[in-house]
């Protein structure tokens, strides 16, 4: 296996400065360039020259997913869109994604840190992997198609496809390493299953998957069912998508890529770090990005740095699996969508606030969303034809708007069930 020694086994202390030095000059292309960052250092009072240590980042205040929404599409840029090379999306909690930008060096150096993960997850230049991520907006696909290109691996950018194409293609191009989302690796599982293929007939030996929570039992069922070695991959792309953080073949937590990201971990209640090794909030500020540098950027994802050192040899610290969020952001099959997307669709179609709720639920490995809707004067209707034509306007709305398909159906009024006063909008049965 090839991996970077010298950059992944950095010691502490030269890490340190590396990161201080990166530090400041963010900071100071921040100040240059980004009139909302300028502002809140001079709001502030913060001296983009005070950085001597990089425990000093606490003068910054953090910076939101709202804050990133409030500067759609490109209030946020460090750089001229002449020198953006490509743009990605990331959800944002009102239906107005969050677009960030990458120049051909913050390309270069995201290739190189998923380049890394992929190597850490057992991927070689021999493998044949197999993308099984929608390649568009979303960071997924292009961020892991690149990496495994640099390490010379045989790439597949099949996308999202019906699972039995998928099972053909693992088999007929001898694919031995599957990239994705855990559920929808157990919906290809599940799919050999009831196909009656022998899993063992495959040439299939490594599965990296990422970009929704999923269990150590589900990793344990992946890996059972596709007779392969799973392992987690963390990113975001408000920092830069997969590469971020991923776990070594030793399974035991997410190496993070401190050499280009600064991490910590505050409690989401009073904003100050947790103790050592306690659940938080994970915070992270870019080292090395161009066009689209952020400073402690507030993740919303749950987790806590592991102690240790790890037996693989990195030195870079490790984080648990991600273990919640902050927020009420649901993801399903790798999409992110807010409960207040759904509602903005269901406020449009019906006119006025709706009472709804969102269940969601696992069949075979498959993720279903169905929505609720309480019957108001307005849309009680005893005529079948016109409530199943408000149904289907609500499916195709939000299948157009998020390419998911959903189930909504209508109950009666008040029965949903309240805590104290409010309907708890999100169930998740998974
Ligand atoms: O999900 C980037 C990615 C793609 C990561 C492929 C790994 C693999 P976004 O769509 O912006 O980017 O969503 C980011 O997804 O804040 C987490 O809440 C969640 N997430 C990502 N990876 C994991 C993971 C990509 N391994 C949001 N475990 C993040 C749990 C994850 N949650």
């Amino acid at each position: 296996m090839i991996w970077d020694k010298e950059k992944e086994c950095i010691e502490r202390e030269e890490l340190a400065q590396l990161q201080l030095e990166k530090l400041q000059s963010t900071i100071h292309r921040v100040y240059r360039n980004v009139p909302f960052y300028r502002r809140i250092f001079d709001k502030y009072g913060i001296d983009p020259d005070s950085f001597g240590s990089i425990e000093d980042i606490n003068k910054i205040p953090f910076t939101t997913k709202n804050d990133l929404r409030e500067n759609y599409p490109y209030g946020l840029f460090a750089v001229p869109l002449r020198e953006v090379v490509r743009i990605h999306t990331s959800s944002g909690t009102t239906g107005m994604p969050i677009v960030v930008g990458y120049t051909k060096n913050d390309l270069k150096i995201w290739t190189e840190l998923v380049a890394r993960v992929l190597s850490a997850g057992g991927i070689t230049k021999d493998d044949v992997i197999q993308i099984a991520f929608n390649y568009g907006l979303f960071t997924g696909a292009f961020g892991f198609h690149y990496g495994a290109e640099k390490i010379g691996a045989s790439v597949i950018p099949v996308s999202i496809e019906n699972p039995k194409k998928q099972i053909k293609i693992l088999q007929d191009y001898r694919t031995t390493a599957i990239i994705s989302t855990p559920s929808y690796a157990l919906l290809i599982a599940n799919t050999l299953i009831e196909m009656d293929i022998n899993p063992n007939s495959l040439s299939l030996r490594f599965g990296l998957f990422g970009a929704e929570p999923w269990s150590e039992r589900m990793r344990q069922e992946i890996e059972e069912k596709l007779k392969i070695t799973a392992t987690d991959n963390y990113g975001l792309s408000e920092i830069m998508g997969p590469g971020v953080a991923g776990e070594c073949l030793e399974k035991k937590g997410l190496h993070i890529q401190e050499d280009h990201f600064f991490f910590e971990i505050i409690d989401p209640q009073t904003l100050e770090p947790v103790k050592e090794g306690e659940t938080g909030e994970l915070v992270i500020t870019t080292l090395s990005k161009e066009a689209f540098p952020v400073l402690r950027f507030r993740t919303g994802d749950l987790t806590r740095f592991l102690p240790g050192e790890c037996p693989c040899g990195r030195t870079f610290r490790r984080i648990d699996r991600i273990m919640g969020r902050t927020d009420d952001m649901i993801i399903i099959r790798g999409m992110k969508i807010f409960p207040s997307q759904i509602e903005a669709i269901l406020y449009e179609i019906e006119g006025k606030q709706p009472n709804y709720q969102i269940i969601l639920e696992r069949h075979s490995g498959a993720d279903h969303m169905n929505i609720l809707l309480e019957m108001s004067e307005d849309i009680f209707s005893d005529v079948m034809r016109e409530q199943t034509q408000l149904l289907n306007t609500i499916k195709e709305r939000i299948a157009s708007e998020f390419g998911l398909s959903v189930n909504v159906k209508l109950v009666e009024k008040h029965s949903i069930e309240k805590i104290g006063e409010k309907i708890k909008r999100v169930i998740d049965k998974r």
